[in-house]
């Protein structure tokens, strides 16, 4: 699972990777700070079944902290896009190609207006315009690669064929045959600019994150702006660094919506963190960053999160390692699907899976629930 972060230069994106991953990448007001893609893993959190079942977790990937589960997820943080960018402004849009294979992105936005659409500093800019630019970038990038890749294609006449076609053409854009269907559905590959559009609009959907929500501009624009778009999540980036700073220094204990001081705090340090405390905690019940990254995965994706286990009983993997796995799958990903996604063998010699909490059979067809546990038995 790849999460790409987009926007304008010094909307705050390497600032949401930093919060997120806690890598400690370049920011700074200056446009273009970012060059070079930043990749790292962040994090999804869903409330871990491990206190159901009374028992404690041996996660092999993330972790299990205070009944919350940690799944990892690949987050991919770009440099910044202007309008024009497609015709090479900028740093141009070549760079997007490193967030080809993203299932969802965030749109990260100066909510605060104080950055006009290169990311230079003004007052009074309306983020909406940056929204828009964004998305129009966004789409002639996606109907570039596209166009590139099926433009000389001798295209087959049946639309099965067309379909498997297409989906092998565009692979490198992670589209899936699903994708390419329901696209087609609405448009013709000969309407190449309508095809893309919606292509673009169905594989690779957008979340946004209003950004700065800690600057007093930006929450006046936010009251405006939740009207016009419904996926937007109000973030302080910059307030989720010094929250997670000063939680692993023992400083405070920082649970995600509010902090306690633990530590001997410096004037300056007290000062920003009631500072947070006030403009966004209180204001938002948290700084948005993890929100974000849930919801794309959870809303707007429509993933659940499944636990695979060797033992249904014990709930372990064969070397005795409790609830070891999280794996995130799409809704409605069938028994049969998720053996294969475990491993290719498990589901080459799938006999049938098991629930853990029922200890019922779960045939191949069998449509998984979000926190399911289920075991795979196999063939030789
Ligand atoms: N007040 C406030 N400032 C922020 C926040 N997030 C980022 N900033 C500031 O905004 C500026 C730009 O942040 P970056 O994270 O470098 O922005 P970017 O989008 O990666 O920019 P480019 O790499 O140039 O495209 C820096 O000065 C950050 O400190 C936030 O939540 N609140
Ligand atoms: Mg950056």
């Amino acid at each position: 699972m790849i999460i790409g972060l987009i926007g304008k230069p010094s909307a705050g994106k390497s600032s949401f990777f930093k919060a997120a991953t806690m890598i400690d990448v370049k920011t700074s007001s200056v446009p273009f700070t970012t060059i070079n893609p930043n990749k790292g893993v962040a994090y999804v959190t869903i409330d871990c079944i491990c206190k159901e079942f009374n028992t404690t977790c041996k996660p092999k990937h993330g972790v299990c902290k205070n009944g919350k589960r940690y799944i990892p997820v690949n987050l991919v943080d770009v440099g910044g896009l202007i309008p024009g960018s497609h015709l090479g402004k900028g740093i141009g849009n070549k760079f997007l190609d490193d967030i080809r294979q993203a299932s969802v992105m965030i749109q990260i936005i100066d909510a605060s207006g104080m950055t006009d659409e290169e990311g230079k500093p003004t007052e009074n800019f309306d983020p909406t315009k940056e929204i828009e630019f964004l998305r129009e970038e966004i789409d002639l990038w996606f109907e570039s690669v596209v166009k590139r890749n099926i433009e000389k294609l001798k295209l087959p006449s049946s639309e099965s064929d067309l379909i498997v076609l297409l989906q092998e053409k565009l692979s490198g854009l992670g589209v899936t045959r699903n994708e390419v269907s329901q696209t087609l559905q609405k448009y013709t590959i000969e309407d190449m600019e309508n095809f893309s559009k919606e292509l673009r609009r169905i594989s690779k959907p957008f979340i946004i994150a209003a950004n700065k929500i800690d600057l007093k501009p930006s929450q006046e624009n936010y009251e405006k702006l939740k009207k016009d778009y419904s996926n937007m999540i109000p973030t302080s980036a910059e307030s989720e660094i010094a929250l997670k700073k000063a939680d692993e220094k023992y400083l405070i204990k920082y649970n995600g919506n509010s902090f306690e001081i633990v530590g001997e705090l410096d004037s300056a340090r007290k000062v920003g963190l009631e500072y947070i405390k006030s403009q966004v905690l209180d204001k938002f019940n948290s700084t948005g960053v993890q929100e974000c990254l849930n919801k794309s995965v959870f809303d707007i994706l429509n993933y659940i999160a499944v636990y695979p286990v060797a033992d249904a009983n014990k709930l372990t993997d064969k070397d005795g390692n409790k609830l070891p796995d999280v794996i995130l799958v799409p809704n409605g990903t069938t028994m049969k699907e998720f053996a294969f996604k475990v491993h290719t063998e498990l589901g080459n010699k799938f006999i049938t899976g098991v629930d853990a909490r029922t200890k019922l059979r779960l045939g191949a067809d069998h449509q998984l629930k979000h926190k399911d546990v289920v075991s795979i038995v196999f063939g030789k």
